[in-house]
């Protein structure tokens, strides 16, 4: 399947493998990506050879480094009640199949986001995560709070949405943030390995183990994400995120200006 931002294969032992692919910005999540995995994810639940997917990023440096913040900045509240990125995120989440995030480098904001949308996360060690919004003006808005909550409990939930602050993978691993934490070249045989694993299981079984484990999990609620979602809308119009986006962007024009 050819897409702009996106690498998608069937594997043959029965899963798709997705990789996120954007690397000249670290795989940030733009409009173009995200309506390409809406798309591929349709697809997939209905493809007969799919029983699985594993999530990963191109290039060396990252999972996702979050939203792109090119496109955040010109968001405004209209585009933030639309909710596309939280949809894709549920989509992931409500998979009928097993899904993994193989996570290398960064994993922030929308891409940390992304990997708590998945069943299991599996990082290197130079993975690093973090929902580093607020430094932004913004918050987590496509059920960033809810997941993460319920992933490392309310405390440490709490700590890191406040600070912003990165998680090496060690500590993602104590923190029950990761699942695994395997060398860079050890990344795709492991996520491919439990992923095999499960396939040898019965395939109706494990479909409503995850149904009965969302259940349990209380998938994100409609109100939570409605609440997520106009708050995200009424810090798309504040100025607080004018100013601190454009410094981010700033930086690097200032960069590109000193390299020349
Ligand atoms: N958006 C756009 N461009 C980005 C992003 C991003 N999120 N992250 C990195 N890039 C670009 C950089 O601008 C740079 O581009 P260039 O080479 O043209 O200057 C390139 O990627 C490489 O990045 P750096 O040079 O900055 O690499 P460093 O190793 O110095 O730093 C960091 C890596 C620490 C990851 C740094 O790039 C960074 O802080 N990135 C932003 C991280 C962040 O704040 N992410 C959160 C964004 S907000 C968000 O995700 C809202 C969630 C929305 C929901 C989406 C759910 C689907």
């Amino acid at each position: 399947m050819s897409h702009e931002c996106l690498e998608v294969s069937v594997h043959e032992g029965g899963w798709a493998e997705i990789v996120l692919a954007r690397p000249e910005v670290l795989n940030a999540l733009n409009l173009k990506l995200v309506q390409e995995a809406t798309q591929v994810l349709d697809e997939l639940e209905h493809d007969e050879r799919v029983r699985g997917l594993i999530f990963t990023g191109a290039g060396d440096k990252a999972f996702v480094a979050g939203a792109d913040i090119g496109e955040l900045l010109e968001r405004r509240l209209a585009e933030a009640l639309e909710g596309i990125n939280a949809r894709l995120l549920q989509k992931i989440e409500d998979f009928p199949w097993p899904t993994i995030a193989a996570i290398h480098g960064y994993a922030l904001g929308g891409g940390c986001e992304l990997a708590l949308a998945c069943d299991i996360r599996i990082g290197t060690t130079a993975a690093v995560l973090g929902q580093p919004e607020v430094r932004l003006g913004i918050i987590p808005g496509a059920g960033g709070p809810h997941r993460l909550t319920r992933t490392v409990g309310p405390g440490m939930a709490r700590e890191l949405i406040f600070t912003g602050r990165m998680v090496p993978a060690e500590e993602a691993l104590r923190i029950g943030l990761l699942n695994h934490v395997v060398e860079p070249e050890e990344l795709m045989p492991r996520a491919r390995e439990i992923m095999t694993s499960i396939r040898r299981n019965g395939e109706t079984a494990v479909r409503l183990a995850k149904v009965a484990l969302n259940a349990a999990v209380n998938s994100v609620d409609r109100r939570h994400q409605m609440l997520e979602v106009l708050s995200q809308g009424i810090l798309f119009e504040h100025p607080e995120k004018e100013e601190r986006m454009r410094a981010f962007l700033e930086r690097k024009r200032k960069r590109e200006q000193d390299a020349r």
